[in-house]
């Protein structure tokens, strides 16, 4: 056997056995909810056990397809480098510096797009997303009825050439000194929030992210730990497989990554995630998501107050009242949560909250 034929081999084994992991674990399947409009209990103990959940068959055909056909005028818009503002049609880009781009000669338009952030700016589909009123329900469950947001952004990970996520927990704030962490599994106690992955592709073992179940329990930091290099197939891992419609919450502190995409399909999913609000409002860190696009000096320290966290909530009515007006059947999402600020969208809003300088994800929240 070749030494490729045998990485080939041992690749297969490792995803094998890392979804017949994923199907054990007892934490995926359609949202469920009770008389009360809550997650089902046994959901939210799959959940807070785990580390993190998939629930399949979240959106409509429909609007998968949007979401789709959106994205795709978003990438053949793209900028030919990090800094030009041309596409490879030779248009004017919409959104310049909102695009995380490969340098690498190989990767030819759209492979070289490995991010775009903000998508609630460029695609009605996202903003309409952002306000589902059975994902809304679900982050009520998860982070009670006054949930506030995080940051939104589309991984693209391209067929064949789909650059890798390294191995990492996101939660920084909510850890004790030994590195537990301050969210006890009944769900109570301050948390880092959830990344939720919404896919309009198939999330396959060969491009999609990868989870340790568990592993939110313990921050691998602590006592000057390190995050595994994602060149280490790690032994316990799971892949997150999502359908197109499918949609994977995963906790901002369990340890997940994705390898690099050398499979025949693309994968693209939207990450949305929303805090809770008292976890937010005082919380000191290193925000690294307030910014077009993200980048290692892009970094500001900072202690939210409420007037920030009310000022970027005002996101979550606004994208309610721009779905109540592309659904006006459906009954919308009753938000409980303060903010500040006009909770009706119109063109005008559109343009307020993308306006240069002082654009709505000016206030995003890492935590
Ligand atoms: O989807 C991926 O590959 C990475 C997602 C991720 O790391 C995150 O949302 O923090």
């Amino acid at each position: 056997m070749t030494d490729n034929a045998t990485q080939d081999t041992a690749w297969q084994a490792y995803c094998e056995a890392g979804c017949e992991r994923a199907m054990g674990l007892g934490n995926r399947g359609p949202m469920r909810f009770d008389a009360n409009g809550r997650l089902e209990q046994d959901i939210l103990d799959a959940y807070f056990r785990t580390g993190f959940y998939v629930f399949e068959g979240v959106l409509a055909e429909e609007e998968v397809a949007q979401l789709r056909a959106e994205f795709d005028q978003v990438l053949d818009n793209a900028p030919l480098t990090p800094d030009g503002d041309v596409d490879q049609h030779g248009r004017r880009v919409n959104f310049p510096g909102y695009y995380t781009l490969s340098t690498k000669p190989s990767k030819a338009p759209p492979a070289h797009v490995g991010m775009v952030s903000h998508p609630l700016l460029m695609m009605d589909s996202a903003l309409n997303v952002y306000a589902h009123p059975d994902i809304l329900r679900m982050v009520a469950s998860i982070n009670g009825p006054d949930f506030v947001p995080f940051h939104e952004a589309v991984f693209h990970k391209a067929a064949g050439h789909g650059a890798p996520t390294p191995w990492h927990q996101d939660g920084r704030t909510h850890w004790r000194e030994d590195g537990s962490p301050l969210l006890g599994l009944d769900g109570r106690g301050k948390s880092h929030g959830f990344n939720m992955s919404v896919s309009w592709s198939h999330c396959t073992p060969d491009n999609c992210l990868w989870v340790m179940p568990g592993s939110h329990r313990r921050w691998l930091l602590t006592d000057d730990g390190e995050f595994p290099p994602i060149t280490e197939r790690l032994e316990g891992a799971v892949p997150m497989l999502l359908e197109p419609g499918d949609c994977g919450v995963v906790n901002r502190s369990s340890l997940h990554g994705s390898y690099p995409n050398q499979s025949a399909e693309r994968r693209v999913t939207m990450v949305l995630g929303y805090h809770n609000r008292a976890s937010a409002i005082g919380a000191e860190t290193t925000n690294v998501h307030a910014f077009k696009c993200p980048a290692p000096d892009r970094v500001k320290s900072i202690k939210y107050s409420e007037d920030y966290v009310l000022r970027r909530t005002r996101m979550i009515p606004l994208a309610i009242d721009a779905r109540r007006q592309r659904y006006p059947d459906e009954t919308p999402f009753d938000y409980q949560g303060d903010y500040i600020g006009d909770p009706a969208w119109n063109e005008q809003v559109r343009a307020e909250v993308g306006r240069e300088g002082d654009e709505y994800w000016q206030r995003d929240i890492t935590l």
